[in-house]
C-alpha cells in the first residue's frame, strides 16, 4: 500500500511524503478513513515479553486471515478496487507477500549485520507489474504461508537482546528490529481490513 518503503513509515506524515497511493488520500478525509481502516500504525505504548508475543501471534496468523478475507470472492471482485482510486483486492494479495518478503529480509540483515542500511522498494510500482495485476491470488496466498512460516519460526527463536538491534532506513534513519515486529503486526491486519471493509460495504 505504500511507496518507496511503506513498511519504513513510523508516521503518518512519512507515510503519506513516501506513498503515491497516500498523496491521493491524504487530499480527503473521508477517503483517508477507507485507507486506513484499522489507523495508522504505532509502536505500542509499553513493549513487553508478552506484547512481544501477541504481535508474533498475530503475525502467524496473518496467511489464514487473509485467506478467509477472500474466500469465495469472484474474478470480477478481486479485480474490484477497495477504495475508488486505491488497489484491487487482488492487487492488495499480491502485495502482502510482496512487502514480507521484504521484511524477512530486514529482519534477517538486522540479525546477521551491524546495523544494515535496508532497500527500499517502490511498493506502488511493484503493485503495477504483471504478477501483482493478474496472477491467481493462490500463488501470493501459499506464498505467505510459506514466508510466514520462517518468519515467525525466526520471530519465535528471539531472545529479548535481538529486538533491539538496529536497522538503518536511508530516509527514517535508525529502528530497532521491535518496531520491524509491530509494523507487520499491523501491516497484515491492516490490509485484511482493506479487503473485509470492502466486503462488508458491497455485502459480498
Ligand atoms: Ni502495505
Amino acid at each position: 500500500m505504500e511507496s518507496l518503503f511503506h513498511a519504513a513509515a513510523l508516521t503518518v506524515a512519512n507515510v503519506r511524503r513516501y506513498s503515491a497511493e497516500n498523496v491521493r488520500v491524504a487530499q480527503g478525509r473521508a477517503t483517508m478513513d477507507l485507507r486506513y481502516p484499522i489507523g495508522d500504525f504505532a509502536m505500542p505504548a509499553q513493549v513487553s515479553p508478552a506484547r512481544r508475543q501477541q504481535a508474533i501471534q498475530e503475525i502467524a496468523a496473518t496467511p489464514s486471515k487473509m485467506r478467509a478475507a477472500v474466500k469465495g470472492l469472484s474474478d470480477s471482485q478481486l479485480d474490484t478496487p477497495y477504495r475508488e482510486g486505491g488497489w484491487t483486492v487482488r492487487q492488495v494479495v499480491h502485495h502482502v507477500p510482496d512487502s514480507h518478503l521484504n521484511a524477512y529480509v530486514r529482519l534477517k540483515l538486522a540479525l546477521t549485520e551491524d546495523k544494515p542500511t535496508i532497500k527500499p522498494y517502490n511498493e506502488a510500482a511493484w503493485a503495477e507489474l504483471a504478477d501483482s495485476k493478474s496472477a491467481p491470488i493462490e500463488v501470493s496466498q501459499t506464498l505467505l504461508d510459506s514466508v510466514h512460516i520462517r518468519f515467525v519460526q525466526l520471530w519465535r527463536s528471539l531472545k529479548s537482546e535481538h529486538f533491539a538491534r538496529i536497522l538503518v532506513h536511508p530516509e527514517h534513519g535508525e529502528r530497532p528490529v521491535d518496531w520491524l515486529l509491530f509494523l507487520y503486526e499491523w501491516h497484515g491486519k491492516h490490509h485484511t481490513a482493506h479487503i473485509t471493509e470492502l466486503r462488508k460495504k458491497r455485502g459480498w
